[in-house]
């Protein structure tokens, strides 16, 4: 089943949007699959922005991530990569569509609240970063067939 990985970044946490954020996904219809309070170390945040290492604002976001806590998540479901990154919004939150996250809660590209993997192999390479396999609880939850046709 495919997985995306989602982290609430120190902004969010630090203005109290984590259970609305949370519960956006939930809401959607996806399933919880890792969830943990964290702070991120440096190596970690430089690995997982690798990506972007030679960009004007690498260090100022490695810098940002670390600064606070993070909340770390694996969300489950069919298309789950695509649709969480349309939920999240574009990454300027001033492009932000109204109704996703970014655009309702955020006007800054460095303060924009939530990160999301972009493709499925991107996801698998996060998770692998941020997740044990024996943090991540494989279930189903009894509403799936409510949910799922
Ligand atoms: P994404 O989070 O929507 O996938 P990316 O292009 O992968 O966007 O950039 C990663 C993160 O780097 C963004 O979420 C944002 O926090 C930050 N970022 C991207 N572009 C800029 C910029 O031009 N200035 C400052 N921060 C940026
Ligand atoms: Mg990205």
């Amino acid at each position: 089943m495919e997985r995306s990985f989602i982290a609430i970044k120190p902004d969010g946490v630090q203005r109290g949007l984590v259970a609305e954020i949370i519960g956006r996904f939930e809401k959607k219809g996806f399933t919880l699959v890792g969830l943990k309070m964290m702070m991120v170390s440096r190596e970690l945040a430089e690995q997982h922005y690798d990506v972007h290492r030679e960009k004007p604002f690498f260090n100022g976001l490695v810098e940002f991530i670390i600064s606070s806590p993070v909340i770390a998540m694996v969300w489950e479901g069919e298309g789950v990569v695509a649709s969480a990154r349309k939920i999240i919004g574009a990454t300027n939150p001033l492009n932000s569509e109204p109704g996703t996250i970014r655009g309702d809660y955020g006007i800054s590209i460095g303060r924009n609240l939530i990160h999301g993997s972009d493709a499925i192999e991107t996801a698998q390479r996060e998770i692998s970063l941020w997740f044990k396999e024996e943090e991540l609880a494989t279930w189903e939850p009894s509403l799936t067939k409510w949910i799922v046709e």
